[in-house]
């Protein structure tokens, strides 16, 4: 499926200037087979930060992820083809999904196998690779990134502007500019870390669509457990 991040108004609104049903057009936008696997422009990669996540969903789940034996700061969610707007999910490939075991390794930076084998579903499908090839190439870009040292051993909870954890992730990554980067924030707690990267993992500006930085003048960063 093609997520376009057109609203629902600017899709009535061509429709009228075509003349063509508004149903049309929606259809048009989402194939219910997927989209071809291998068609994109670059990848986002998505760095969730585990206390948050924990506090807001995963613990009321127990989820493994949050058992306090661990000690998950920013883990891998994702590695995601983007287009230049929009992004493909759920996509057909001819590639066979990848063993339990193969998802299960990943979990040491995704937090949990489950959300491996989620991504690969959802978002690696679409890359073109063999699954296997897939989550090395999320295991590169995870290890392209360096997480300032600031908040991988976050001891104390800090609120800060999103801002603030950007110039950081910046000033750890040579490369790497505003336009590369975004921030978002969920309830109140710093979210994610999204970083615009090039199908070879090189820092890449964001389409426009990419951008959901949290415009919150502060947010929790909760201690790493
Ligand atoms: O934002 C909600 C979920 O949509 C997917 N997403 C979002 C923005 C984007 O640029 N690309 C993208 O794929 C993510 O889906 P998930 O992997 O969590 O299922 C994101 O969390």
């Amino acid at each position: 499926m093609r997520h376009l991040t057109q609203p629902r108004w600017a899709i009535a609104h061509l429709a009228r200037a075509l003349a063509v049903p508004t149903v049309l057009l929606m259809s048009a936008s989402a194939h219910a087979e997927g989209e071809q696997a291998g068609n994109f422009d670059y990848y986002i990669l998505s760095l969730g930060w585990t206390p948050s996540w924990c506090a807001t969903i995963g613990e009321a789940r127990g989820d493994d992820q949050c058992h306090p034996r661990h000690d998950y700061g920013f883990t891998l969610h994702g590695l995601w083809p983007q287009f230049d707007r929009g992004w493909p999910s759920d996509c057909r490939t001819q590639e066979r999904d990848p063993s339990r075991a193969q998802s299960a390794a990943m979990a040491d930076i995704t937090g949990s196998a489950g959300l491996a084998w989620h991504e690969w579903k959802k978002h690696g499908r679409c890359s073109g690779l063999p699954a296997r090839d897939y989550y090395a190439l999320s295991r590169r870009a995870y290890a392209s990134i360096t997480i300032p040292k600031v908040f991988a051993t976050l001891n104390r909870d800090i609120t800060l502007p999103a801002r603030v954890v950007e110039e950081a992730f910046i000033e750890a990554n040579p490369g790497l500019t505003p336009a590369m980067i975004t921030v978002t924030c969920n309830q109140g707690r710093i979210d994610e870390v999204r970083i615009c990267l090039s199908k070879d993992l090189a820092p890449h500006p964001c389409g426009q669509d990419a951008a959901r930085d949290c415009r919150a003048p502060k947010a929790l960063m909760e201690k790493i457990r």
